[in-house]
């Protein structure tokens, strides 16, 4: 259920002015409580004017991600039901763990730190507090194993997608589950499931975005964050961003369900950084140096190694 505060929001960006009397009619609440949820959209970051005889007008978006946005945003999804909203969590993937069976509700967890932020394969991810996206995506797809090894390939798309169109950057997909920005990683993502015999019930899809920089990005050298390519009169618009990225996840997650991979597979191709460069890839078989000749309908990546063997991937490390 989207909260006053949300709602507030929501006129206060379809408006130029509102009065405090005409958000309490319209959203049945008193104008105390309005006026204590503009102070706390206020306190979120988002500057707002109260102008005599015309009412409140938003002069000033918050540049923090806030709970007041998402809630705004999950409210017209059609493809989230719920937020999870919280300060602080150990990972938000184990708090989608703890809840996924309570309902079949597709749900959003975001957090505003994490202190046990993880990778794949037990690796970190570093979280600092209130500097970047932390969230876990539950969903309910139903499908078989074999159909789950595209999720990826447009998961990766659509926020490859949102980074490109709201900032202008030239942001590539490392396959396969990695975004970069000059060569620096800007995002990762890590796809967990839940499934029963040969059906996969539940997709629990965590996703690190880096926005501002921090001590703890600057301290990886393969790391960075949005803010940190963009120049200083042009740092990211979170709401636009935000919007933009939970609208891309519902179009591509709807491809994905709905199309084979070959439908995207041009697009993917333009956003990748792995072809016509010299890759080692490391996976459970070992490690191979070669390079990448394409993704296939099935998606797995074809590789050529340097002995002109021809391999299929379907989950390793690359080092570009
Ligand atoms: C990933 O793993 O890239 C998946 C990261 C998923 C993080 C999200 S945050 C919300 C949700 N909750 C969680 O607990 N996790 C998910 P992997 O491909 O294994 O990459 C991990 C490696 O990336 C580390 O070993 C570091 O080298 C590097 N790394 C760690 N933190 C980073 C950061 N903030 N930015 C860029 N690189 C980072």
């Amino acid at each position: 259920m989207q909260s006053t505060k949300s709602k507030i929001l929501d006129c206060l960006q379809s408006e130029t002015y509102v009065s405090g009397n005409s958000l309490a009619e319209q959203l049945n609440v008193s104008r105390t409580a309005i006026w204590k949820n503009i102070q706390a959209l206020k306190n979120e970051g988002y500057q707002i004017a109260a102008v005599q005889n015309k009412g409140y007008a938003l002069v000033g978006a918050s540049q923090n991600i806030n709970q007041a946005k998402l809630l705004s945003i999950i409210d017209k999804s059609t493809l989230f039901d719920q937020l999870i909203y919280k300060k602080t969590v150990d990972s938000t993937q184990n708090t989608a763990f703890n809840i996924l069976h309570k309902n079949d509700d597709n749900i959003v967890i975001v957090s505003e730190s994490q202190t046990e932020g993880r990778g794949r394969f037990k690796r970190q991810w570093l979280s600092p507090k209130e500097t970047g996206l932390y969230m876990s995506l539950v969903l309910r797809p139903n499908i078989k194993h074999s159909d789950m090894i595209t999720f990826n390939l447009f998961m990766s798309l659509a926020i490859s997608q949102t980074i490109r169109k709201n900032t202008g950057l030239k942001s590539g997909i490392k396959w396969p589950n990695d975004i970069y920005i000059s060569d620096k990683k800007v995002c990762g993502f890590l796809t967990e499931i839940v499934s029963e015999e040969d059906t996969v019930q539940t997709i629990i899809c965590g996703v690190g975005i880096n926005i501002e920089p921090s001590t703890d990005i600057e301290s990886l050298s393969t790391a960075t964050a949005l803010n940190a390519e963009l120049p200083s009169e042009k740092q990211l618009d979170i709401d636009s961003f935000l919007s933009e990225l939970f609208k891309n996840i519902e179009i591509y997650y709807n491809k994905f369900m709905s199309t084979s991979f070959s439908e995207i597979r041009d697009e993917w191709i333009e956003h990748s950084i792995i072809f016509n460069r010299q890759l080692k890839i490391s996976s459970s078989n070992g490690i191979i140096k070669g390079k990448a000749l394409d993704v296939n309908d099935e998606g797995y990546l074809i590789i050529i190694d340097e002995e002109q063997n021809i391999h299929q991937v379907i989950s390793a490390d690359i080092e570009i």
